[in-house]
């Protein structure tokens, strides 16, 4: 039995193979969801059609999610293509590279307003402009990090945008109740991705990771893809406003170094 069969879902994010977005695409396939994507721009168009058609999705929109008119856009032809929706996947993230390292407070008045624009507010405005489409069991999931609850070096303005994405999710977990419509977030740990290539001090957390953590692994897109499944499935029914760690445990530990060294030091 697939546990999301007759459902319909619309994706964001997805770049390239790599994405959180695609993990999450592949497992919602798996499951039997119907499924539509959307892009940000031209330049990625070219890798996400061809991942489309691998799994027979013929809905393949553009939306730059900074665009309200693109939003309103992909929202109709939704309407058009599917009537009703079930679920929604926000997997959307931008900042400033240069605000990606060094001190929070060189943060930039526009490179604060684009992080909050891109990363946090698209996500209500999506949920806005998708709101009339949904069936009442449907469900939505937005990606985020725990540098929004502790500090992450040089995450900087994300991690503050990613504190505002997690409480606006659960403002949205309230507003989307009483339709039955389910809101949910899940943290992930570092996955080596297009947002995460090139920055600065990335590789050398990701090997400290999977040391500290308690499973000692590594995260996969397909890792997140599961939960996304669970999360948006009928099982997760009373399952709202939450945010549900994808991280090997990683966040449950207070010390920082591999608890092996510190045994034998
Ligand atoms: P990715 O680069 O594959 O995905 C980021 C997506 O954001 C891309 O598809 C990009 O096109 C899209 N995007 C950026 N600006 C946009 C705009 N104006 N309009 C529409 N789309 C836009 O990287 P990813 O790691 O899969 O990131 C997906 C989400 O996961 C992000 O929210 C990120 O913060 C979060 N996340 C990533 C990690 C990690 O370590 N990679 C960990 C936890 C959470
Ligand atoms: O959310 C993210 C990625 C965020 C991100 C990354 C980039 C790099 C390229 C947002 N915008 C941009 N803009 C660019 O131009 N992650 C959780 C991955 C990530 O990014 C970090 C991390 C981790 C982990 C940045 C600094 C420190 C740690």
């Amino acid at each position: 039995m697939k546990i999301l069969e007759g459902k319909t879902a619309l994706i964001f994010g997805v770049a390239n193979n790599r994405s959180i977005a695609w993990g999450i695409t592949q497992a919602f396939h798996e499951q039997g969801a119907m499924i539509g994507l959307s892009y940000a721009g031209e330049i990625l168009e070219r890798r996400v059609r061809p991942l489309a058609e691998s799994i027979g999705c013929t809905f393949v929109e553009p939306c730059d999610v900074s665009q309200d008119e693109q939003i309103q856009q992909v929202a109709e032809k939704a309407k058009e293509a599917f009537g009703e929706i079930d679920i929604l996947v926000h997997s959307i993230g931008f900042a400033n590279r240069d605000e990606l390292s060094g001190p929070y407070y060189n943060t930039s008045r526009e490179g604060f307003h684009l992080a909050m624009d891109i990363s946090v507010y698209s996500f209500t405005a999506l949920a806005k402009a998708f709101q009339p489409l949904f069936r009442p069991g449907g469900a939505m999931v937005t990606l985020t990090y725990n540098g929004g609850e502790r500090v992450s070096p040089n995450y900087n303005v994300m991690g503050v945008a990613k504190a505002a994405l997690e409480s606006s999710m659960r403002y949205l977990a309230y507003d989307f109740g009483p339709q039955e419509v389910r809101v949910n977030a899940i943290s992930a740990g570092p996955i080596r991705t297009l947002a995460a290539a090139g920055v600065s001090g990335f590789k050398t957390m990701y090997r400290k990771f999977s040391e500290v953590a308690p499973l000692h692994q590594n995260i996969t897109p397909a890792d997140v893809g599961q939960v996304a499944v669970f999360l948006c499935s009928d099982m997760a029914a009373k399952t709202t406003g939450q945010v549900v760690f994808v991280d090997s445990g990683y966040n449950i530990m207070g010390i920082t170094e591999p608890i092996e060294k510190i045994l034998s030091d």
